[in-house]
């Protein structure tokens, strides 16, 4: 069967594509069946797109994955290909943390939900076969104006069994040389914390009693698909990203990884940590296998919005320790940080710009937080009424909500300043001119933005013809 496999990607500016693991596993299945797989990245509805590929490709079955940001591309892009009358699901994070919304989608014959490499094989077979699919496990069905939910079937325990992700169907080639995002991996899957931005608690949730959650590749099945995928895919921007949540949540596999990648590879590496699942001899064993960075989640840099709000149960020592660590061992940090978080004051915020400028981290990454569908801290938003009906289109997104504690333009002011605070740069004075002409005047804002832009690409251009 041939199947048409969607990926509703956020924009990321300038035609910039993704890899996506998801998909890639999903495809590598099903060529596992013997049948067929091609890829649509669409960032923006585009009927043009669609069409090219629905006549060059021909698809038996399409099938849209998205995360809740993107879920407005697939209600567009299903809605004008249904009468075209090829059947459509959708799959991913939003059909799995929110399938009564998905289901609804115009135009879809059923979601997947979860885990999908069992499923959409038996799904995709049932199909072609002309069999009744109305039971697979994983799949809701529309039918006959009601909905067939049906349950999840266990979680896939043996992670080794699943085929390495395709990543051709990405033109994994290209996304290495013009994108110079490095090699990409994931070696496990879940996590057992259940901080209340995250969409795991909802997953723990919903896969209770379908076996362990947490669970790892095989050391000797990862390194296989790096040193298969560094032979096969070259680039001059030679680092590995692991995916994973908390690399180093399973020490006796960290240090049978860290021993042999150190041995077969010298590709430096950066991965995931919680501050609290790293020490001295993590620190090490990484320092040892060449990871040249590690990145931490501080969330906030006030304990009560860390601890009571965000359920992360963190200290601030813990973090001032593991940060240091990482300078100890002359690792590259990295802080990820959320403002504008429910029941978030302006005193708040400035604690976490203080905790980030004491960390003194060669890295930051500060974001607005948005709240997601099945997490804990989106029914707060919601039942509270604090959620906006402000459009989210990417990454630079002001605020979706509108709480009494703070205001979606104060939140864009500490994001404004906070890297320049943050860092003690020479240029925060006129930063904080420019973020409280924004704190009044948004209009004004962009037109000193445009025309700063305008003059800093001309006097570029100037020394560049010198
Ligand atoms: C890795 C990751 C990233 C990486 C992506 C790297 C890459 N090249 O893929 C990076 C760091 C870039 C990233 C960025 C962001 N991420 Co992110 N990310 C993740 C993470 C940790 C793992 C995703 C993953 O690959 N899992 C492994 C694969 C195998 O699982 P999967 O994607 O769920 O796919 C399975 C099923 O969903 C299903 N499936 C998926 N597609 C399909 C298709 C078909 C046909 C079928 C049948 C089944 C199917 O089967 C798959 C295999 O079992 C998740 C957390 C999580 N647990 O999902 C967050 C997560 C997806 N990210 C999230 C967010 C919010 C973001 C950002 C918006 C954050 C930000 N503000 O910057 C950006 C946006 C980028 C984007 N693509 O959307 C949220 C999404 C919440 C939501 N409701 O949509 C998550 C859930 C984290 C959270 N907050 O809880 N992310
Ligand atoms: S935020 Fe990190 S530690 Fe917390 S539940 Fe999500 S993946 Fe786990």
């Amino acid at each position: 069967m041939k199947i048409l496999l969607v990926f509703a990607q956020p924009s990321i500016g300038a035609g910039k594509r993704m890899f996506n693991f998801g998909i890639a596993l999903v495809s590598a299945v099903l060529k596992r069946e013997g049948h067929e797989t091609s890829l649509l990245n669409l960032d923006v509805f585009d009927a043009n797109a669609i069409d090219k590929s629905l006549n060059s490709f021909n698809p038996d079955l399409i099938c849209f994955s998205c995360s809740t940001d993107q879920i407005e591309i697939v209600k567009e892009s299903a809605s004008y290909i249904k009468n075209k009358e090829i059947p459509m699901i959708i799959a991913g994070t939003h059909a799995t943390v929110f399938p009564e919304d998905s289901i609804n989608v115009d135009g879809i014959m059923g979601i997947c939900v979860g885990e999908g490499e069992e499923a959409i094989v038996e799904f995709v077979d049932a199909l072609e076969k002309g069999r009744d699919y109305s039971k697979i496990k994983n799949f809701w069905f529309k039918k006959d104006g009601s909905i067939l939910r049906n349950d999840l079937g266990p979680l896939i325990q043996d992670l080794d069994s699943i085929p390495f992700a395709d990543r051709e169907l990405f033109d994994y080639q290209d996304l290495l040389t013009n994108h110079k995002d490095g090699y990409e991996f994931m070696a496990s899957r879940g996590c057992a914390y259940k901080c209340t931005f995250c969409i795991y608690p909802k997953l723990q949730d919903l896969y209770e009693g379908k076996g362990k959650f947490v669970r790892y590749r095989s050391v000797d099945n990862v390194l296989k698909e790096i040193k298969e995928v560094t032979g096969k895919y070259k680039t001059d921007f030679k680092f590995i990203t692991f995916h994973d949540d908390i690399f180093t949540y399973d020490r006796s596999w960290l240090r049978e990884f860290c021993e042999k990648y150190s041995e077969e590879f010298d590709i430096p590496f950066r991965c995931n940590v919680r501050v609290d699942r790293v020490d001295e001899e993590m620190f090490q064993l990484l320092k040892k296998a060449n990871c040249d960075q590690i990145w931490m989640g501080v969330e906030s840099g006030d304990e009560y919005i860390r601890n009571k709000i965000m359920k992360k149960y963190v200290k601030d020592e813990q973090i001032i320790r593991a940060f240091s660590l990482a300078k100890k061992y002359g690792i590259k940090s990295m802080a990820f940080t959320m403002i504008g978080l429910p029941y978030e004051t302006e005193e708040q915020i400035k604690k976490t710009l203080e905790l980030n400028k004491k960390l003194d981290t060669e890295i930051r990454g500060v974001n607005v937080f948005r709240p997601y569908p099945g997490t804990e801290l989106y029914d707060i938003s919601r039942d509270n009424g604090w959620i906006s009906d402000r459009e989210v289109t990417g990454y630079g997104d002001p605020s979706i909500l509108d709480q009494p504690s703070i205001s979606a333009r104060k939140i864009n002011y500490y994001r404004d300043i906070f890297d320049p605070y943050v860092t003690g740069s020479k240029w925060l004075p006129l930063v904080r001119i420019l973020a409280r002409i924004r704190l009044r005047d948004e209009s004004l804002y962009s037109f000193l933005r445009r025309t700063r832009y305008t003059l800093s690409t001309k006097a570029r251009s100037i020394s560049i013809a010198k």
